[in-house]
C-alpha cells in the first residue's frame, strides 16, 4: 500500500483539480448522451433500420424524426462526434487526477466500498471503450470483432448507468471542491507557489507530495488547449467552404476536387459495384404502389415538375455539407404511384449487396415538400459518385438513408384508410 502510494507525488492532485475536469464532464457528457439517443430515432427504429435493432426499453421515448429543421441531423450528429472528440483530453485529465484511486489497495474493504469500485470500473471503462469504439467507427476501420452500433450502443448505457450513480454519489463533493478554493486565484498561482491541497477523506491528495513540475495553470491549460485543438482539427468537416480544408481528423473527403460535384463522396459507384450500363440510357426507375407498378426514364422524370432545394448531407461518422439539389418531390413520385398519402416508402438502389442499399422513409419524410429524388446538384447533373442518375435527399434525414443510384421506390399505403 505504502510504495503505491508514494508513487503518487504529484502536488496537483486533490479534490479542485478533478472538481474542474469533473465540472467539464458533467455538463457536456449529457450533450454527447442525448444527441446519440436522438440519433437512434433519428435512423427511424420503427422500420428496424436502427442498429441494434432490437433494445427493449433502453431508448428514448418514441416519436417521428421530423423533416424540420432541416439541419436538424447535421446539428445531433455533429455535436454526439465533434463533442466525443474534444472531450478526450478532459477524460484523459480527469483520469490522471484520479490515478491513485484506480490503483486502490486492496481492492475490496467493505461491500460499500466494492459497489464503488464497480462503479468506477463501468465508468472509466465505459468512456474508454465509447471513445475506442466511436474513433475506430469514424476512421472506418471495424477491427474488432464485434458489431459496432451493438457494442456502441449497449456500451452507452452501461456508462450512462455508471456516469449518473458516479455524479449522485460525487456530485456534494464536486461542490466543496470548487468552493473550497477561487477558480481565478488557482489560475493565477506560479508554478512555484503551487502547494498542495489540505488531505481529503478521498486520498487525492500525495501523502507526500513532491515540487510542481507545472502550475494547476497549466495542467488546465493543456487539457484545455488539447480539447480546443482537437475541435479546430474537427470542426471543419461540418462547416462548407476553405475552413472545411482544416478538418485535419476528417479521414476522407478534406479536398473533395473542383466543380459542382466537389463535396464528399462516402461510398463510390466502384466501390458499390454500379456498372455504367445500369445507369445509361436503359436506366428505368420503378415505382409500385397500391399493387401497380410504373416506370420512368429520366426524361420522363426530368418532364415533371423540378423543384430546387438547399439540403445537408449528414453522415454518421459526423461530416456534413449543404448543397442545391434539383429534382422531383418524392410527393410528386407518391401520387404518380397512386399513392398520395403513403405512410412510409421503401427505397432501392442499383447497389446489389451492401447495409445501405435500401432505405425505408416515413410519411412526413416523404410528404415534406423539400424531398426529392435528385436528379442534378449545383446545376448540373449528379456525378456517378454522388448517384446519378437519381438519389434521394430529404431535410434531416442521416446521410445512409440518402439511397444514391436509385431504382425502384415503393409508396405503402395506410391500413386504415
Ligand atoms: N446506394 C447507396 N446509397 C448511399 C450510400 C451507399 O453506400 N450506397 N451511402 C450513404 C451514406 S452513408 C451517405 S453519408 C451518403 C453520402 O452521399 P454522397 O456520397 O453523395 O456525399 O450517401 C448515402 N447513400
Ligand atoms: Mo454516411
Amino acid at each position: 500500500m505504502d510504495t503505491i502510494e508514494r508513487s503518487w507525488r504529484s502536488p496537483l492532485r486533490g479534490p479542485w483539480l478533478t472538481a474542474v475536469y469533473g465540472t467539464a464532464l458533467l455538463v457536456a457528457l449529457p450533450l454527447v448522451i442525448i444527441t446519440g439517443l436522438l440519433d437512434y430515432v433519428a435512423y427511424g427504429p420503427q422500420f428496424d433500420q436502427a442498429f441494434p435493432t432490437d433494445v427493449g426499453w433502453l431508448r428514448l421515448p418514441a416519436f417521428d424524426w421530423p423533416t424540420r429543421p432541416s439541419w436538424l441531423f447535421r446539428v445531433t450528429q455533429g455535436l454526439h462526434v465533434t463533442l466525443g472528440i474534444v472531450l478526450i483530453p478532459v477524460v484523459l485529465g480527469k483520469l490522471w487526477s484520479v490515478l491513485p484511486k484506480l490503483f486502490d489497495w486492496p481492492p475490496v474493504r467493505s461491500l460499500a466500498q466494492a459497489l464503488e469500485r464497480l462503479t468506477l470500473l463501468l465508468l472509466v471503462g465505459g468512456i474508454l471503450f465509447q471513445i475506442a469504439t466511436g474513433l475506430l467507427n469514424i476512421q472506418y476501420s471495424y477491427v474488432f470483432g464485434f458489431d459496432f452500433y451493438t457494442a456502441h450502443y449497449f456500451g452507452a448505457w452501461i456508462f450512462t448507468g455508471a456516469f449518473v450513480a458516479h455524479v449522485v454519489i460525487k456530485f456534494p463533493r464536486l461542490v466543496t471542491a470548487l468552493r473550497s478554493r477561487p477558480f481565478g486565484a488557482q489560475l493565477r498561482t506560479s508554478r512555484a507557489a503551487t502547494r498542495p491541497e489540505p488531505p481529503d477523506p478521498d486520498g487525492l491528495v500525495a501523502t507526500e507530495p513532491g515540487p510542481a513540475t507545472v502550475s494547476r495553470r497549466g495542467a488546465v491549460g493543456l487539457v484545455g488547449g488539447g480539447a480546443l485543438l482537437l475541435a479546430v482539427l474537427t470542426i471543419g468537416q461540418s462547416l462548407d467552404g476553405p475552413l472545411r480544408r482544416t478538418a485535419l481528423l476528417l479521414p476522407r473527403g478534406r479536398q473533395p476536387g473542383p466543380g459542382p460535384n466537389g463535396f464528399p463522396v462516402n461510398r463510390t459507384v466502384a466501390a458499390a459495384g454500379v456498372r455504367p450500363e445500369q445507369t445509361g440510357a436503359g436506366w428505368r426507375l420503378t415505382l409500385r404502389g397500391g399493387g401497380r407498378t410504373m416506370t420512368l426514364d429520366r426524361s420522363a422524370l426530368l418532364a415533371m415538375a423540378q423543384h430546387t432545394a438547399a439540403l445537408p448531407i449528414s453522415c454518421v461518422e459526423g461530416w456534413s455539407t449543404r448543397q442545391a439539389w434539383t429534382g422531383v418531390r418524392l410527393r410528386d413520385l407518391a401520387a404518380r404511384a397512386g399513392v398520395p398519402d403513403p405512410a412510409s416508402a421503401r427505397v432501392s438502389s442499383l447497389e446489389r449487396a451492401g447495409l445501405f442499399r435500401t432505405a425505408v422513409l416515413a410519411s412526413n419524410q416523404v410528404l415534406d415538400p423539400d424531398a426529392l429524388l435528385a436528379l442534378r446538384v449545383n446545376g448540373v447533373d449528379l456525378s456517378p459518385d454522388h448517384g446519378y442518375p437519381a438519389r434521394v435527399i430529404v431535410p434531416a434525414l442521416p446521410g445512409v438513408h440518402c439511397t444514391k443510384w436509385v431504382a425502384e421506390i415503393d409508396f405503402q399505403g395506410r391500413t386504415d384508410g
